[in-house]
């Protein structure tokens, strides 16, 4: 599985979180959980990126139960219900080539502007980023031009 030399490829990726406030059918474990949230990582297009991504870690704060959460298939995120925002730790393990990767994610759950008046509307934010897969073996080279 020989190495393309002089190659790199780049592919894009989306992290971030949704979050909006508990509705009846949430039913949280705990009454003090006002927000249901999302974290995740993605497509540009919400395609499916295992063929790059191996596994995702998600570190989330020590009040929740494990909170390491280790996601091995797409789609790369974790649900859950709280009460604060608070800094997630995402470790990215890619198929070959790059280094384990590591990005904070501020979980936001109130808007920052008017935080009252827009409650009801879920609150998101994203960031971009892109994987270099750098001199890629002939195979992850073929996988990435697929995709
Ligand atoms: C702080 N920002 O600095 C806060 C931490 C932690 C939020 C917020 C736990 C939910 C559960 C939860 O929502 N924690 O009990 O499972 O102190």
């Amino acid at each position: 599985n020989k190495r393309m030399k002089g190659v790199m490829v780049v592919r894009p990726f989306i992290y971030g979180s949704h979050s909006a406030q508990v509705t009846k059918r949430d039913t949280p474990a705990d009454p003090s959980h006002t927000h249901k949230w999302t974290v995740y990582v993605r497509g540009l297009h919400n395609e499916d990126i295992s063929y790059m991504i191996k596994k995702v870690q998600f570190k989330l704060h020590d009040s929740f139960a494990s909170p390491v959460r280790i996601i091995e298939s797409h789609p790369f995120e974790v649900t859950e219900t709280g009460w604060g925002e608070f800094e997630i730790e995402i470790q990215i393990t890619f198929h070959e080539n790059l280094k384990q990767f590591t990005l904070y994610h501020f979980l936001a759950l109130y808007h920052k502007d008017n935080p009252d008046s827009q409650s009801k509307k879920a609150v998101i934010a994203e960031s971009y980023d892109e994987a270099i897969f750098n001199e890629p073996t002939e195979d992850m080279f073929k996988t990435l031009e697929k995709h």
